[in-house]
């Protein structure tokens, strides 16, 4: 039960409450699936802080909590979150520094005044959220497999003419049909030259004959995110197209050969550049080859050379190193792993051969 970590954590660091704001920390916690409602933990009970919108929903999904309707408190949500905590006689409320806004800190530290302190926090339920339970771990393999049959159905759509916003949207239906919540995060899915901007939109380009098509997409399943990036020719590739793709299929299978329980990010991130050594191609790469995903699609660990992270039995993350060569085109293959004791288990199955559409 996480909720009994963070209690945890409150007596091992001197503190008396724990206020939770981030959505995705919230339903970690909690199970609770929607939006706008927050967590005030203390060491013996949990306050369950939404509005009237939601607490039909709060009763059914987290039947173990005391759900408050904020609204009843005070008139803006600071304020009642301070109510709250002057009502428990709480002196201490940490919170998360890098969600809080500015005003509603200065607010809530208003109504406090002397009574209470506001502690500020980074990362402590991240922390806990980076290694996955079994049944979060399954979650996450099914929605990996969501994704891959989806992009299966979308190879099959893919023709010169269509733009890059329709197939975008085709590749939402495919994920929802295959059994992904109606919640996707944004896909990308560029082609021809755009294919070198990382995090490009889809746009009203049309698909010509010859394009790469960039297509790094997921979806979710019960709230665990899938994340896979696959780069497709229409036609026949050329043979530029070919050897750049040949290159950052073996970047990211060096990566991927990498992974295991008590590999450092760092190893795993030179091994991706290794195959690109020396070649006219190494000045093309970007340092951020992946990241841990469960319920947010950028968690820890980071998978870059600046980071120290080690990783651990039980995370999941992505290898998706890339090439990305301005004013020709980038490819970028990217797979979701589980980190096993003796190396991993890969939950993308869709071919990293060249798939010629
Ligand atoms: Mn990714």
């Amino acid at each position: 039960m996480p909720l009994r970590m963070l209690t945890a954590y409150l007596s091992e660091n001197n503190l008396e409450s724990f206020l939770v704001m981030r959505p995705e920390n919230v339903r970690y916690l909690s199970d609770y699936t929607g939006d706008d409602s927050y967590l005030l933990v203390t060491k013996d009970r949990t306050l369950f802080v939404t509005d009237p919108r939601y607490t039909e929903q709060a009763a059914q999904e987290c039947p173990g909590l005391t759900i408050v309707n904020w609204r009843d408190e005070a008139p803006s949500l600071p304020e009642a979150l301070a109510s709250l905590a002057k009502k428990a006689g709480l002196r201490s409320v940490a919170f998360e520094a890098d969600f809080l806004t500015f005003k509603a800190h200065a607010t809530m530290s208003d109504a406090f005044g002397d009574s209470a302190r506001l502690v500020p926090t980074t990362g402590v339920i991240e922390g806990y959220r980076k290694i996955k339970r079994p049944d979060e771990i399954e979650k996450l393999r099914i929605s990996c497999g969501i994704a891959d049959r989806a992009l299966a159905r979308l190879y099959d759509d893919i023709k010169p003419g269509m733009t890059e916003k329709e197939l975008a949207a085709l590749l939402a239906l495919h994920l929802v049909r295959e059994g992904s919540d109606t919640k996707p995060y944004g896909g990308i899915l560029i082609s021809g030259k755009r294919t070198s901007l990382l995090h490009g939109i889809p746009s009203e380009k049309k698909i010509e004959k010859g394009d790469f098509v960039l297509i790094d997409f997921g979806g979710q399943y019960r709230g665990y995110l899938a994340d896979m990036t696959r780069t497709v020719v229409v036609g026949r590739a050329t043979d530029e197209q070919k050897e750049v793709y040949a290159y950052e299929r073996s970047m990211v299978e060096a990566a991927i050969a990498a992974v295991k329980a008590g590999a450092s990010v760092k190893d795993v991130f030179a091994a991706s550049t290794k195959p690109i050594e020396g070649t006219k191609y190494f000045g093309y790469h970007y340092t951020g080859i992946g990241h841990g995903i469960g319920l947010f699609v950028h968690e820890l660990p980071f998978i870059s050379p600046r980071s120290d992270d080690v990783l651990a039995e039980g995370m999941v993350m992505t290898v998706e190193p890339g090439i990305y060569i301005p004013d020709w085109g980038g490819v970028r293959i990217e797979d979701q792993l589980l980190v096993t004791k003796d190396g991993y288990e890969d939950f993308t199955s869709t071919t990293k051969e060249l798939v010629e559409i």
